[in-house]
């Protein structure tokens, strides 16, 4: 009988994924393939594509190891088709092959190439049990409720896995820790790392091939430390329960110029292409609570982020369907900014961030949110050009996370949907949770005339361009008065320190 092939995305790196299950190795033939196609539908920073290239070359092995039979159609192959449907019709000739299963792609995209080899193939899509709620489950949350609040969600997530949970009462008596978790580090603070590995023979390779294919790309490739082995992905996330996650919530906010990881776990990039499971490590999160080993606070606001936000954005992703990503509902036309591509900017705090950004391919959750984020919204940036940008920096970046974050949380450009309110803030926020306002060539305190931080007047200018919008929002109508309390020259002063700024970026005014 021919052999059905079973189609591995670069993101399904697990022998758990559902493709995979029940399935005998001997009546199936694996496709893996490394495509420009999906190398190139957005500039991916050269750490990015190295790390996922590498990471499928080593499941690859893992897989044979396993017993399987693997095709694995390296970049620079010859005959590599180009594209995953191509690299499917030509492996499938090559094998006879006339069933393609698959586990359902984490984008839009890639969903509808997949559902169109269906005129030719025989085509399975199973639902990717990666994670805690089903399409159908969220989808069933949200028909009952007016506001889709993270919340509330969370909620039900800890009651469905029992994570936190002393019977039905969430354990230390709360949901939510978050209230502890909004401190400023101080540089004194002993920091730990996250692990480092060094690329054995495999990575070298693909380091090789990224040199020499991407070189065009944004990001530095070297020098480049992250695991690419499910074993090594699982003693990175180990050392940061050991030596970061008790502080994790204390410090979850804070932003340091000479520390770009503070107590973060930074393995998105691992559990998001599948070499790291959510639940086993919201689980082991809980334990280390349970053994005494890290305080509540810190180890509530870890599993938030993983049974909460992650799962929660994802449902909204898949909810809001393809056109998601270009939703615009403040009208924003100006380009992105190139010094998110150079760094070349006098903002110390826009700096460091992507200066960072473009050594790491990491930046976390409040540099992007509150710092690259915030001006792009405060400075009317289209917001699929910031969703392009946060899609093509990130080792972590997957549409059906990055879009809801981009779209969604930091450009309030799904209207409010998905958060409260706009994410908004002046220089006296970025000034309290970093130590970047003290090396910048602006004055963070002062509000006004051309050495004032930029971010103080876009604010105001925020406020007053969306005033009609953000008035009735409740959380945001105190800004509108203070706004409009504004004597009439002030308001003025706003305006042209604005104009005046937004006319020296891309676009001009
Ligand atoms: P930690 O701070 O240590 O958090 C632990 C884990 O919780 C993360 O690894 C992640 O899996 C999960 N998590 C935390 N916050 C979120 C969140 N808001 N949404 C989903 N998961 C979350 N995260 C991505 O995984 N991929 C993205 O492409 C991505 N793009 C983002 C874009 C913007 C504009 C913003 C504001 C946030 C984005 N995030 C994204 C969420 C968050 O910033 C990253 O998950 C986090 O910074 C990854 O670093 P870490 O592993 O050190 O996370
Ligand atoms: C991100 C990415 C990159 C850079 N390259 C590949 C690839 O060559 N082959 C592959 O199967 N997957 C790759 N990916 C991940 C896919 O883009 C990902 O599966 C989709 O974005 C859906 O989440
Ligand atoms: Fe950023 Fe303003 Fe602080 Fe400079 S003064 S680092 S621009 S917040």
């Amino acid at each position: 009988m021919a052999k059905t092939l079973i189609l591995i995305l670069g993101d399904q790196l697990t022998p758990k994924i559902a493709s995979l299950h029940g399935a005998d190795p001997s009546d199936y033939v694996i496709l893996m393939a490394e495509v420009m196609a999906e190398a190139g539908y957005v500039p991916h920073h050269q750490k990015k594509i190295a790390f996922l290239f590498s990471a499928m070359r080593h499941f690859a092995e893992e897989l044979r190891d396993l017993g399987w039979v693997v095709d694995y159609v390296t970049l620079d192959d010859p005959a590599n088709a180009g594209s995953l449907s191509g690299e499917v019709l030509r492996v499938a000739q090559r094998h006879g092959a006339i069933r393609l299963r698959v586990t359902e792609p984490g984008e839009w995209r890639v969903l509808d190439e997949l559902r169109a080899l269906d005129a030719v193939l025989d085509l399975e899509i199973l639902p990717d049990s990666r994670f805690v709620t089903s399409h159908a489950e969220f989808d069933a949350w949200a028909e009952r409720r007016k506001a889709l609040r993270m919340e509330y969600f969370y909620r039900d997530m800890r009651r469905k896995t029992g994570l936190l949970m002393d019977g039905e009462e969430p354990t230390g008596g709360q949901w939510n820790f978050d209230h502890d978790n909004r401190k400023p580090a101080s540089r004194e603070l002993l920091m730990p790392r996250p692990l480092r590995f060094a690329p054995d023979t495999m990575t070298e390779a693909v380091l090789d091939l990224v040199e020499a294919r991407f070189a065009g790309n944004f990001g530095k490739l070297r020098p480049f430390w992250f695991a690419t082995r499910r074993a090594d992905a699982e003693a990175a996330f180990d050392h940061f329960l050991k030596t970061a996650l008790p502080r994790f919530g204390d410090y979850q906010d804070a932003m340091l110029a000479n520390e770009r990881f503070l107590y973060h776990a930074v393995v998105a990039l691992y559990l998001n292409c599948g070499l790291l499971d959510p639940l086993a490590m919201a689980r082991a999160a809980e334990e280390e609570y349970r053994a005494g080993r890290a305080p509540l606070n810190a180890v509530e606001g870890f599993i938030r982020q993983i049974i909460g936000w992650r799962e929660y954005v994802r449902g909204i992703y898949w909810r809001e369907g393809p056109d998601y990503v270009r939703r615009n509902a403040l009208g924003a036309t100006r380009p992105l900014p190139s010094f998110y591509w150079t760094g070349e900017t006098d903002m110390a705090c826009i700096r460091a961030c992507v200066e960072q950004t473009r050594d790491e391919a990491y930046a976390h959750h409040i540099q992007r949110l509150m710092v690259t984020g915030n001006f792009a919204m405060l400075a009317g940036v289209d917001p699929f050009a910031v969703h392009e940008w946060y899609l093509a920096v990130y080792a972590d970046a997957y549409e059906w996370v990055e879009a809801p974050n981009t779209v969604g949380m930091s450009q309030f450009a799904d209207g409010g949907l998905l958060a409260s309110k706009p994410y908004a803030a002046s220089g006296a926020y970025i000034d309290r949770m970093s130590d970047y306002c003290g090396g910048c060539r602006y004055e963070v305190k002062a509000k006004a005339g051309t050495s004032a931080c930029p971010f103080n007047y876009l604010y105001w200018d925020f406020v007053a361009r969306h005033r009609d919008r953000l008035k009735g929002n409740p959380r945001m109508a105190q800004m509108v008065r203070n706004y409009d309390r504004f004597a009439e020259p002030r308001k003025a002063e706003i305006a042209g320190d604005a104009a005046r700024f937004l006319a020296t970026l891309d676009g001009g005014i």
